[in-house]
């Protein structure tokens, strides 16, 4: 999974990437992306390698990358705008940071920064869809039948770009729909994940900057999380213990890659499933409602292919009878076909012939 971070200029999108990844980014950097890569934190892991030994535990990762762009000024330049949709045209979601921290330059204005991002990209949308609709109505007058439908579907979304909203704060659409609108590639299609970026000392104050935030992303699809973007960079930098410590002495129980990977799950619609062994005990992102196959094609293509069927059985069954014997002994290892769809948790082995 890939999440696009995007924010006005200095609201610490640099600075969360490197806090999440680990990276160490130049903090106002030039025109390029800054990418990283996060191992998401997950307990189930350590759980599962506790029952049963292995020499490797490998987590589920999530791609950041951190879009530069987006000038604070009402007239932005054309080709670094293009080079910014470009972007965040190419990932799965979008994390926006907003700036809750007063730096000493005036008081932050969620509400403003938002709807000056917000504004850019439902233009950008405006404009692919006149300009789809403009091809998809010539194209229903000569009688394609297609076409009609796509143009119907242009009218209903520039109704809604058109009263300045994103594409993602409705739900009313079919599954022929849903298929039409994703082929367009919409940028406020794209589920968002807001970040309000709050000040070292407003971890856990309720301010009305948060609220802005929170009541802004309930409003259009989206979801919220609250983080100190400077302080998750300083705790990257510490070792186990006194990061533990640090967290407690800031009132948090874990770094911010937690709550943060859980909500873009969700967004996302993903579940995990594990596969473990004594090779590896490892995480596997997975879109609810996809099929063994299709989920063991992550694992492997080959898997997918010449798939037979999967053992599964869930994590608590093996913090329940303690082995994958006594699961077996118990009849509770469950052998799936093709079409079971994967259930978050599941611990799987997957039987293929190729
Ligand atoms: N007080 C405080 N300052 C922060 C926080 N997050 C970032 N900053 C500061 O804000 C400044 C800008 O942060 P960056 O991470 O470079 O912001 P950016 O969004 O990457 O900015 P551009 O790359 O210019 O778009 C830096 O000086 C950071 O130290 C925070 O949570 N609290
Ligand atoms: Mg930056």
């Amino acid at each position: 999974m890939e999440c696009g971070m995007v924010g006005l200029p200095g609201v610490g999108k640099t600075t969360l990437l490197n806090a999440l990844t680990g990276s160490r980014a130049a903090p106002s950097a030039a025109l390029k992306p800054n990418v990283g890569v996060a191992k998401i934190p997950d307990p189930r892991l350590g759980l599962i390698a506790s029952y049963i030994p292995t020499k490797k535990i490998v987590s589920a990762t999530i791609q950041f990358v951190d879009i530069p762009g987006v000038p604070a000024s009402s007239r932005p330049d054309a080709a670094k705008l293009n080079a910014f949709l470009a972007h965040v045209r190419q990932v799965d979601a979008l994390v926006h940071v907003v700036k809750c921290f007063d730096d000493g330059s005036g008081a932050p204005d969620p509400t403003g920064d938002i709807d000056k991002m917000d504004t850019e990209l439902v233009i950008a949308d405006l404009q692919v869809a006149e300009s789809a609709l403009d091809k998809a109505s010539r194209a229903a007058r000569a009688g394609d039948a297609d076409s009609k439908a796509r143009a119907a579907l242009l009218e209903k979304v520039l109704a809604i770009l058109n009263e300045g909203k994103p594409i993602r704060s409705s739900s009313n659409w079919s599954d022929p729909e849903k298929a039409m609108l994703k082929s367009y590639g919409l940028v406020t299609a794209k589920p968002v994940l807001y970040v309000a970026n709050v000040g070292e000392d407003q971890i856990s104050v309720e301010s009305s900057q948060v609220d802005v935030v929170r009541k802004h992303a309930q409003g259009t699809g989206g979801r919220s999380v609250v983080v100190c973007a400077k302080l998750e960079a300083e705790l990257a930098e510490l070792d186990e213990k006194d990061r533990d410590e640090m967290l407690g002495s800031m009132g948090l129980s874990e770094p911010a890659i937690g709550p943060l990977a859980r909500a873009a799950n969700s967004l996302l619609g993903l579940a995990s499933f594990y596969t473990a062994g004594e090779k590896e005990v490892r995480s596997w992102p997975v879109r609810l409602g996809a099929t063994a196959p299709q989920a063991a094609g992550s694992v492997h293509s080959d898997i997918e292919r010449g798939f037979i069927r999967a053992e599964c059985y869930n994590v608590d069954d093996l913090v329940k009878y303690k082995s994958e014997k006594a699961i077996r002994e118990a009849g509770r290892l469950r052998s799936e076909g093709k079409n079971y769809q994967l259930r978050d948790g599941d611990v799987v082995h997957f039987l293929f012939n190729v």
